[in-house]
């Protein structure tokens, strides 16, 4: 059903980590100290360094958490800028020196853990969210966000037999584990497309899936429809579950459907051409015909956005050490990872999952729009439109940095992006919506809803 389109050839690359002598040198003694904190945490914490330790691997979108998120308790070295889980009493704006906007903290009325899940405006002042375990919560924005219903979990209805009628079940479609859930969804009119991961019994591994379900607002419902695409091979654990990218987006029209696919922490699989590891994916969805778009990415799993005015493809991805980037994605090209990237590989890895290019650079390969030194965890992309409130802002791009807890508004001219200009900082935001009228909705790890007042 897929059909991959041709990549440029293969470079043949050798597993070589390129360590400076001298830094290696001036290193040693505080490679020394961590040495020994490490040791201590690992005695104290044994049961969760392997987690920790695949936490570790992408602080792009690990840095500065929460101590209430669960990975984060077991990450031994790392200290927090600040709780961002507490209400703010001071104003909240999102202060550009080209103008600012006034914003309101909501309490989520719910729990949701790392990495948080999406949500969908719907209408009346109401909002869906999908948890990273795939419960979807109906809810209605007032003086405080209030559920319209308890929760209902994304399943699938296994018929019984003739025979046995009775046993008939709902089966739970999301793989909750570690890092792994619930990482996309798009509504189009009475659809919702969710992406997430789900397990593979057959092939004892887990896969990147998106199903379309049915939604009924007026019950506050969400009924399983049919499975849209299943990524390619399963991956067997241990990978890093939220390095599956998993955004969705449309395209030039309703019936095109664009998926990113990250490594699953396997860049091995990447610039194989028979994977959909680390691609693009173009979905029909009328004839539910899939295809290979773009190739060589890593984790683009912080945005996928089309813009319809200028029908382009942006999307953002977190690179290694020193290395996240927005790229405009074009049909057929290749994003370079894990040949080349302008990052490099975080010293505590030292475990081979990054084979390091010599210049930093992306010589050869489809280069980014914008490369983020060093790294800010890059989140999801919107846009602002004209809404003759700022001129200044109009058909600018406003994009999440997660790991360093701010959001930037990137300045746009024609398919350039110029600068990247902090607005907001102490939100991990981890999805944002702007509407036609240039509102807010962002949605933090912390459990907070932001929207504009
Ligand atoms: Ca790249």
């Amino acid at each position: 059903m897929t059909r991959p389109i041709a990549l440029q050839p293969l470079v043949k690359f050798s597993l070589k980590f390129r360590v400076n002598k001298k830094d290696r040198t001036s290193k040693a003694h505080n490679m020394h100290q961590i040495s020994i904190i490490l040791f201590l945490a690992c005695s104290l914490l044994p049961a969760k360094f392997a987690l920790a330790e695949a936490a570790a691997a992408d602080t792009t979108d690990n840095a500065n958490r929460s101590p209430a998120s669960p990975p984060a308790e077991s990450y031994p070295i790392h200290v927090f800028k600040k709780d961002a889980g507490q209400a703010s009493s001071e104003p909240v704006k999102i202060n550009s020196i080209f103008g600012t906007q006034n914003l309101k903290v909501h309490k989520l009325p719910f729990e949701d853990s790392y990495p948080t899940g999406p949500f969908e405006r719907l209408d009346n002042n109401q909002f869906l969210f999908i948890t990273k375990c795939g419960d979807v919560y109906f809810t209605r924005l007032e003086e405080e966000i209030k559920l319209l219903k308890p929760a209902k979990s994304l399943t699938k209805f296994i018929p019984g037999s003739d025979d046995s009628p009775d046993e008939s079940s709902a089966k739970n479609v999301v793989y909750c584990k570690d890092l792994s859930g619930v990482k996309d969804s798009l509504r189009v009119n009475n659809s919702l497309f969710v992406s997430y991961t789900t397990w593979d019994e057959t092939y004892n591994g887990a896969r990147l899936a998106v199903s379309e379900f049915e939604l009924d607002t007026a019950n506050a419902d969400v009924i399983f429809k049919r499975e849209i695409y299943l990524s390619r091979p399963a991956i067997k654990e241990p990978f890093l579950g939220h390095q599956v990218g998993g955004k969705l987006v449309l395209g030039e029209n309703n019936n095109t459907l664009f998926l990113s696919i990250g490594d699953f922490s396997k860049p091995e699989r990447v610039q194989d051409k028979t994977t959909s590891i680390g691609k693009v994916i173009k979905i029909d969805l009328q004839r539910l015909n899939a295809e290979v778009y773009a190739t060589g990415l890593r984790s683009p799993s912080g945005g996928l956005f089309y813009d319809r005015d200028t029908n382009e493809l942006w999307l953002s991805e977190h690179g290694p050490r020193g290395g996240d980037e927005i790229n405009l994605i074009k049909k057929g090209k290749n994003y370079g990872w894990p040949i080349v990237s302008y990052g490099t590989i975080y010293e505590r890895d030292g475990m081979g999952n990054y084979y390091g290019n010599k210049f930093n650079n992306h010589d050869n390969y489809e280069k980014p729009a914008m490369t983020f030194v060093p790294s800010v965890g890059i989140g999801q992309i919107a846009k602002y439109a004209d809404t003759g409130k700022n001129d200044y802002w109009d058909n600018d791009y406003f994009v999440a940095g997660m790991a360093s807890m701010s959001l930037y508004r990137i300045k746009k001219e024609g398919p350039n992006l110029v600068y990247a200009e902090p607005v907001l900082s102490g939100y991990r935001i981890r999805a944002i919506k702007i509407d036609a009228q240039g509102n807010f909705y962002m949605k933090t790890d912390h459990n907070q809803f932001i929207v504009s007042e």
